[in-house]
């Protein structure tokens, strides 16, 4: 499939990291130790992060927060922020008591053209409030997910991130996951092929990637939904669905 759609690419001339979309949800912060800063906000956008491209979006279809073991619609404080010719939403939020806090968006699919298929990816991202550390692990129910087994914050630039990729619970053997650094600070890449890292997961859908620099990380396990939906002129499509999660890594100083 991939080599197909780089074969593709090539074809028509397009980086093949065109399409290296990934689904972001990012607060301002990852860990929150000072009641100072209990008011973080969160950016929702579809993008190419190594290339710091955007893509619009339709209105999320679930947007929430998973904390103490409940979890809590937020869809209703997402506002939008125009981007370009890029629909992108940002809310804010109160963190009031210590624990983890678990962001997920549900995106509307997003078709895409160049691939045939529409995508929807499933993403999610952890913020650590006030050192009561419970819940970074704690499962959104996402159709495809990917479960922690590093915590999620408080990660040195450097350290590995390991996670499994689950479908409808199940650990996905041999899952391809697509790796993106959030490229806030103009990293050069030498090649195309350096902007996107792939890793696969072992039998049990158990995957790790050393993260070399600070900032946010985005893992994406892509595969092909059981449904299809209908493209623009009505017809059935395939849908790729992707379990996405952001964690943050500091330098050492
Ligand atoms: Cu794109």
């Amino acid at each position: 499939m991939k080599r197909m759609i780089l074969a593709l690419a090539f074809a028509l001339a397009i980086p093949s990291s065109a399409f290296a979309h990934f689904f972001v949800v990012q607060p301002s912060m990852a860990v929150v130790e000072e009641r100072s800063d209990a008011k973080i906000t969160i950016d929702v956008r579809f993008a190419h992060p190594f290339e710091q491209a955007l893509m619009d979006n339709e209105k999320p279809k679930q947007f929430g927060v998973l904390a103490g073991g409940k979890k809590t619609d937020l869809l209703g404080s997402l506002a939008v922020a125009k981007k370009g010719d890029a629909r992108t939403y940002v809310a804010q939020y109160q963190l009031k008591k210590p624990g983890d806090y678990v962001f997920y968006c549900e995106p509307a699919s997003y078709w895409e053209p160049a691939e045939d298929k529409h995508i929807i990816h499933y993403t999610k991202s952890v913020v650590q409030a006030y050192g009561l550390e419970e819940g970074w692990d704690e499962m959104v129910g996402f159709p495809i997910e990917i479960k922690p087994l590093t915590r999620p914050y408080g990660l040195w630039a450097g350290n590995v991130f390991t996670g499994q990729v689950l479908m409808d619970g199940k650990p996905v053997p041999n899952a391809e996951i697509e790796v993106s650094y959030d490229n806030t600070t103009g990293v050069k890449s030498p090649g195309e092929v350096f902007n996107i890292q792939v890793v696969k997961a072992d039998e049990n859908g158990v995957f790790t990637y050393a993260m070399p620099k600070a900032g946010w990380w985005g893992f994406a396990a892509l595969e092909e939904a059981s449904f299809k939906l209908p493209d623009p002129s009505g017809e059935d499509k395939p849908v790729e669905i992707g379990a996405v999660m952001w964690v943050n890594t500091v330098e050492m100083q």
